[in-house]
């Protein structure tokens, strides 16, 4: 008798430390109630970058290696864009990232005052040409596109022309002085270059072969809802290109199979994203993956449109070459092999 009951105690203290315990190693307990989960708690991977605001993320890959440049949000709470610097980082498997010495600051520009707003980088021919929006000084009203050079993905970058690539008076389309913004850049297998750029509207040129100086008319693109942050990039025979659409902006996209169009609309590509009314993207293909990195407001507590952090998730393809939509995340990719 005595033994019988022993043996339904100790059952029942087993059963007690099995439940408290979360039944195995992967199920936890919400300490707000008595629900069980059979699955881990997300490990947030997203922001990839938690120690500053980073925002207007522009990727490359560059011998095995990606590097990641982005604006730095320095605005105090609840006031407006305060961004003076970008800065770079790389990383080889899209989970770990090495912050590298300040790249380049919107002042490196003589003529340039202010506003380290969005850029992007390309290499050609060993060097990296680093095309980015700032906001001119008194001799042009206005934002403005400069393009600054270097020899290594890393810097030290520099002014590559002395002056201005784009200044405002160059479009008058629109009535508003930050048309000539966001800049992005693509490389034809042929070496013809294209700069591509806009706010409201939608520009795009050709590039000569030195990378800093226009080559021909500037020309336009009419898609629905545009509002900035152009992106090229191609898989396969199609071009892509990708935008803000609308404000708040989500992400919608364009395909074409000529870099110079026809474009034709496809939908939209990413929601807004969570506590940002910017929604700022980079597409690239790495290790076998295709990732689309974007910026979010999310930040624990103090994230908002003027305090960014730039977020890593997964681009899936259609087998007709469509996009699938993106599903942001809070646990980000897993390293890449
Ligand atoms: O970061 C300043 C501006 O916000 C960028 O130029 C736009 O693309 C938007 O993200």
């Amino acid at each position: 008798m005595m033994i019988r009951a022993l043996t339904g105690r100790l059952f029942v203290l087993l059963i007690i430390v099995f439940i408290q315990s979360g039944c195995s190693s992967n199920t936890s307990r919400n300490p707000h109630s008595d629900v069980l989960f059979d699955v881990p708690t997300p490990v947030p991977g997203n922001p990839i970058i938690t120690d500053k605001f980073t925002a207007d993320p522009a990727a490359i890959v560059y011998k095995d290696t990606v590097y990641l440049y982005v604006g730095h949000d320095e605005a105090p709470p609840n006031t407006f864009y305060d961004l003076n610097e970008w800065l770079v980082y790389s990383s080889t498997n899209m989970v770990d990232w090495q912050e590298h010495p300040v790249p380049l600051r919107a002042t490196d520009f003589s003529w340039a005052i202010d506003d380290a707003w969005a850029s992007e980088v390309i290499e050609r021919d060993g060097k990296f040409y680093w095309y980015v929006t700032v906001q001119h000084n008194e001799d042009h009203h206005g934002k403005a596109i400069g393009v600054a050079v270097s020899d290594s993905p890393l810097g030290p970058f520099k002014d590559a022309r002395g002056s201005a690539l784009i200044t405002n008076d160059m479009t008058e389309d629109v009535n508003i002085s930050w048309d000539d913004i966001d800049p992005t850049v693509w490389i034809e297998e042929n070496g013809q270059a294209y700069l591509f750029w806009g706010n409201t509207q939608l520009y795009w040129a050709k590039l000569k072969d030195n990378m800093i100086e226009l080559e021909g008319e500037i020309q336009r693109i009419n898609l629905p809802k545009f509002t900035e942050a152009p992106y090229i990039h191609k898989k396969g025979d199609y071009y892509y290109l990708s935008y803000a659409y609308d404000f708040p902006e989500k992400t919608a996209y364009a395909m074409s199979d000529n870099i110079e169009g026809p474009w034709y609309f496809k939908g939209i590509l990413n929601e807004v994203a969570g506590h940002s009314n910017t929604n700022h993207q980079s597409i690239i293909n790495y290790k076998g993956k295709d990732y689309f990195i974007y910026h979010n407001g999310s930040f624990p507590t103090t994230g908002d449109s003027f305090r960014r952090s730039v977020c890593i998730d997964y681009l899936y393809y259609n087998p007709d070459g469509t996009l699938k939509r993106i599903v942001m995340t809070t646990e980000g990719v897993s390293a890449a092999e």
